[in-house]
């Protein structure tokens, strides 16, 4: 009997397809087009489960719709540029360049021995200027459209690095890597105007029906609209000086009791010139995170700049003016008015303040009162405490408020936006240059098209923190294009969402001049199905979805929406286990013993821990390498597919793979037994016979059936129960005659071209030994045959209280609620319950069913 070594059978058949150039996809082929992408990796080096889990099921997309007659497009690259390469490049002194190149090398023959069904040809990695070039001359589009632009801003700066860092780098108020406290800064940078775009971005969520509801949810909460009133409060003593503030909640203007600004407001600087104590105020807000989060946590802290306002309304009342640490300055206007009583953090700094807590929504609810001790009131109800207003509910107060401001002339509606323009400014080496030029006559002036692509130096030197293109001896002088005098490059390069904003348009043309031809990408584009990890619900996506409709702005293509259909895929995890000394173990360290864990070396009692993502810092991880050298992609693929549906996250467990492997080995064993007779078996003279073959044939197509439109639901773990299905009837036939063989080799020819979207290596091994005929990855999806569905009807007789009352011919696979329903319908069954409900009703499928009454 022929051995199933599964690592030779896999390398035999992904030769074969190389050759066959099996997925290489051309262009505008008369066939519907069909785009299926996976998220692309950052080459880190190692391919993780997570990637298998994510090209698996990728995989099964791709190659169930080729099956179905889509021209596909399923290409791979590299998300290449990024600040691990240049973490190498300090610890280790590699050069970014070339460790990335390497480690491009190694995953991608790890990818190759998963055999998945990728267009190499078109293979891109974002760090190569044949890539970025194109992007250079999108942004400089952008640029001359005013869609880029250069400004001032707030970021968080760290002072031993001398670097800027993004809010994830900002730990407690100190920088993640040299713990330093973390200092505000404003500094130039580019930006790109996706605020432009944000109702439009909103709005247009509505139309991605085949999106996750939840990353739905998360891009709107993401853009964050709200609307409200701009109101303007004079300044008391300053004849025409005003405090602009934004709020949603107008109708509690009664109840304002302070007014709040930033500590970056343009107020609050002017103040700190004359009072050393507002500078140091100042200094000290600056000290937090720039993130929302991390202002939200800070203990809330004001000074009281001991101006005061006058409220719009009400005549002779007036608010004192604070300075305070949680106001925005990047939101609405950088300063609000306080209303203790119905917003929290105004009460806790009203009650550190000592500022007037005044009720003005009374609770519909006749058990709350409206008084207000240490819990805001935020719910519904009705307006008190607010003359003439009074009685109303919110929505109306709002409405009246407004009103009553436009007409004083201090106010007017107003919506803003949560969502900031997207800064595109990284201070770093390994990414894509800005392409501009800072002249000092001319300021900034654009590289020229000719100029193009500027690339980074290749000698560059890590040994001291910063940024290394700023350093760089001769890198950033150049001459101004304009005025040729001495002028300086731009040494900021884009933040890499920016190439992985446009790198599904290269795929479609990845030859093009201009990154991707208007054609090629309206014929491929939208993605139909783009799949990865919920990580990205909000980030990669909403500034791709900017980026269609910014490049149509410059006449790129016509596309607003780059993903028409979105599936995030669950983690994968694992049990993770401690030794007695509390060390994370490796599952490979230990084995069970009954129902207990031990070192598999040392023979010592393992804690067997929760089941929960992989990762290295417990150890619970699995190395697609070391399982796919064991057991074969193949089994990797379909145990990965099999262990939950796709958007749940998935148990890895050693014992799942060993039973994966042994289906396999169980298929291939009944394929290698077989021949190539079953092309010729004529599958109309066994329906009469309902005999096993009969049988059999019904279950290829039951499985052809179920498995189609399981797929189509991207329910792949149930796929894998109705294979189980089919091998059971196959191996059901025992008898070796002619005709058994033919129906088996009927039936594996079947189960080859199901397969193939799973475990493609074996499909190809069945094919081959059953049809003789090119590959199974060419073949076309078979078609379930409606006359085998139909299932043949039995006699089952119908007992009252254990009388035989009817006899019903009902269908032989019929299931038990069905067949209860249609006893209770039988008119003599009726007839004999005499209008008594039934007390219970036993089905004995494919018997007898008795009614109890
Ligand atoms: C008065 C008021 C009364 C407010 C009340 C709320 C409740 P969203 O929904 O997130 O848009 N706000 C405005 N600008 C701010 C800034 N730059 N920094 C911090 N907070 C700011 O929230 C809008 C509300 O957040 C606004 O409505 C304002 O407080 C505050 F019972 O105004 B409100
Ligand atoms: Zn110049």
């Amino acid at each position: 009997m022929a051995v199933f070594n599964a690592s030779a059978l896999e390398q035999k058949w992904q030769k074969i397809w190389a050759e066959n150039e099996s997925f290489k996809t051309e262009n505008y082929i008369n066939k519907p087009k069909y785009y299926v992408l996976e998220m692309f990796p950052y080459p880190s080096g190692r391919i993780h489960m997570g990637h298998v889990r994510n090209y698996a099921l990728g995989d099964v997309v791709a190659r169930y719709k080729k099956a179905k007659g889509f021209n596909v497009l399923h290409p791979m690259g590299w998300d290449a540029f990024g600040l691990p390469a240049e973490n190498a490049a300090i610890e280790r002194g590699v050069h970014p360049g070339s460790w990335t190149i390497e480690n491009i090398a190694a995953m991608r023959s790890q990818l190759q021995s998963m055999g998945l069904s990728y267009d190499w040809s078109r293979e891109l990695a974002t760090c190569s200027p044949d890539y970025f070039q194109h992007e250079q001359k999108m942004f400089l589009e952008f640029f001359s459209k005013g869609i880029a632009y250069r400004k001032e801003s707030w970021v968080n700066w760290d002072p031993v690095e001398n670097t800027v860092l993004a809010n994830e780098q900002v730990v407690d108020g100190k920088g993640w890597r040299s713990g330093a406290d973390v200092e505000r800064r404003q500094l130039y940078g580019w930006f790109l105007k996706i605020t432009d775009y944000a109702d439009e971005l909103l709005q247009a969520i509505e139309k991605l029906d085949r999106w996750p509801d939840r990353v739905r949810v998360m891009q709107h909460n993401w853009i964050g609209k709200s609307q409200g009133a701009s109101l303007h409060f004079k300044l008391v003593g300053e004849d025409d000086k005003t405090i602009e503030v934004f709020t949603t909640r107008p109708d509690t203007l009664h109840g304002a009791s302070f007014i709040a600004i930033s500590p970056q407001h343009p107020l609050a600087a002017q103040l700190a010139q004359d009072k050393p104590e507002i500078a140091g105020f100042i200094a000290e807000c600056a000290q937090t995170g720039t993130s929302e989060a991390a202002i939200e946590t800070a203990e809330k802290k004001g000074f009281n700049t001991g101006l005061s306002v006058e409220h719009p309304l009400i005549e002779g009342r007036t608010l004192q003016v604070y300075i305070a640490n949680f106001v925005l300055m990047d939101y609405g206007t950088g300063a609000i008015f306080g209303c203790p009583a119905h917003d929290q953090r105004d009460l806790d700094f009203a009650l550190k303040y000592k500022c007037e807590v005044l009720p003005v929504i009374q609770p519909n609810d006749e058990t709350l009162t409206s008084e207000i001790t240490d819990t805001a009131y935020t719910g519904p109800g009705t307006l008190i405490n607010s003359g003439s207003w009074n009685g109303l509910d919110i929505e109306a107060g709002k409405k009246a408020a407004i009103k009553a401001c436009e007409e004083k002339g201090c106010g007017t509606a107003k919506t803003t936006f949560r969502l900031r323009d997207w800064g595109v400014s990284r201070q770093r080496y390994w990414g894509c240059p800005i392409p501009i030029i800072h002249c000092p006559s001319c300021g900034v002036v654009p590289v020229p098209d000719s100029d193009l692509p500027v690339c980074l130096p290749e000698d560059v030197d890590f040994s001291t923190p910063g940024n290394p293109l700023e350093r760089h001896p001769s890198w950033a002088d150049t001459t101004c294009p304009k005025c040729g005098t001495a002028a300086r490059r731009e040494t900021d390069t884009f933040d890499t969402f920016f190439e992985s904003s446009w790198y599904f348009l290269r795929f479609t043309d990845p030859g093009s001049e201009r990154g991707f031809s208007t054609r090629a990408a309206q014929y491929w584009m939208p993605v139909d199905q783009y799949i990865g990890g919920v990580e990205h619900a909000v980030l990669h996506l909403l500034y791709s979805r900017f980026f269609m409709r910014a490049l149509s702005d410059v006449d790129y293509l016509e596309l607003d929406e780059p993903f028409a259909g979105l599936m995030t895929q669950g983690m994968v995890c694992h049990q993770s286990f401690k030794d007695e000394t509390g060390q994370w173990l490796f599952p490979e360290e230990v084995e069970k013993d009954g129902q207990e864990w031990k070192h598999r070396e040392t023979g010592k009692p393992v804690q067997a821990g929760r089941v929960e993502k992989m990762s290295k810092s417990k150890r619970n991880v699995v190395d697609p390498e070391q399982i796919i050298a064991t057991y074969g992609a193949d089994t990797a693929r379909l145990f990965m597919l099999s262990d939950s549906p796709p958007e749940r996250d998935l148990e890895w467990t050693e014992s799942g793979v060993e039973g994966a492997w042994r289906f396999m080995q169980k298929i291939h064993r009944l394929a290698t037994q077989s021949d190539t007779s079953g092309l010729s078996l004529d599958i109309a003279g066994f329906k009469e016979q309902q005999g096993p073959g009969a049988s059999l044939i019904t279950a290829v197509h039951k499985a052809i059936a179920d498995i189609s439109a399981d797929i189509e639901r991207f329910a792949f773990n149930r796929c894998v129960a109705h294979f189980h299905v089919l091998v059971s009837a196959i191996t059901a036939l025992k008898e070796e005659t002619a005709e058994n063989a033919a129906l088996k080799s009927y039936a594996l020819r079947h189960l080859a071209i199901l397969l193939s979207p799973f475990s493609p290596h074996l499909a190809e091994e069945i094919w081959q030994q059953v049809s003789g005929e090119g590959l199974v990855c060419d073949a076309a999806w078979p078609e379930a045959d409606e006359n085998w569905l139909v299932s043949d009807k039995i006699e089952i007789a119908v007992q009252v209280n254990g009388k035989v009352r009817a006899k019903l011919m009902l269908a032989a696979d019929i299931d038990k609620s069905e067949a209860e329903k249609a006893a209770l319908q039988d008119e003599a069954i009726i007839r004999y319950l005499d209008g008594k409900a039934p007390k219970r009703v036993i089905v004995v499928p494919g018997r007898i069913i008795n009614v109890v009454c």
